[in-house]
């Protein structure tokens, strides 16, 4: 049985998909992170970074924060959506993209929404930075996806969950770039899947509701720094 402190972001997505293809069962721990649960003490012992999700393993006493460490982990323990180690290059095809989303996709995807709907003033040169450096990964992912079904090859695989949720709200950033087919034919093959339904069903549960974000909520949200954590 697993606890997968969430709450309904593209970062919590990851591990649902994961979670709701494999069939696990599985309890979710709301995390509202709009309302500090992220700073609760118990949190922090399982995530010292102060950001979900996070998932505890109960029949292995292991706790893992950032969603690529936990989709490399549920992967590997029970031999889904990655190739073993026997099959080095298989595997290295899913490594190599699941650290590509990680280290580049989300982070910038995650900066260009702030800085065009969150930030108080409309800074011009980072709206352009972020947004030209999101397209510019989608465009990458366009390319690999031309010929092949998924990102580490014909397999749906741990890295195509971890780029799903953001790749999905790519064309919001820029409607009018060219259209990249390749990357919309991927976006709607993931989405038909029946887990995925599931993965994204879990983000109406009642307890994981927020309305719209009031300004305390963004004080608490973005305005981290060193004297949050000591
Ligand atoms: N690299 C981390 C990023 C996690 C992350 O940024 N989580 C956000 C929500 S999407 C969070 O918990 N934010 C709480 C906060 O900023 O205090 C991962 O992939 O797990």
């Amino acid at each position: 049985m697993y606890d997968l402190h969430y709450w309904p972001t593209p970062n919590g997505h990851k591990v649902t998909l994961f979670l709701e293809e494999s069939g696990f069962e599985y309890r979710i721990v709301p995390v509202n992170i709009r309302e500090g649960a992220q700073f609760d003490p118990a949190f922090l012992k399982i995530a010292p970074n102060n950001r979900m999700p996070a998932l505890v393993d109960n029949e292995l006493g292991v706790s893992l924060f950032e969603s690529g460490a936990i989709l490399l982990h549920l992967a590997d323990k029970h031999g889904m959506f990655i190739p073993p180690a026997s099959r080095a290059a298989g595997r290295a095809e899913v490594l190599q993209w699941l650290f590509w989303q990680m280290a580049g996709l989300g982070p910038m995807m995650g900066q260009a929404s702030h800085f065009r709907n969150y930030a108080p003033e409309k800074i011009p040169y980072a709206i352009d930075r972020y947004t030209n450096e999101s397209l510019r990964l989608m465009a990458v992912m366009d390319k690999r996806l031309a010929d092949r079904e998924f990102l580490a090859g014909n397999d749906y695989s741990i890295a195509d969950m971890a780029a799903y949720p953001w790749a999905k709200l790519g064309h919001a950033l820029a409607p009018s770039e060219a259209p990249m087919p390749n990357l919309a034919r991927w976006v709607e093959s993931i989405a038909a899947r029946p887990a995925t339904a599931r993965a994204y069903a879990v983000a109406d549960r009642p307890d994981v509701q927020s309305g719209e974000m009031t300004e305390e909520q963004k004080k608490r949200l973005f305005h981290q720094g060193a004297s949050t954590v000591r």
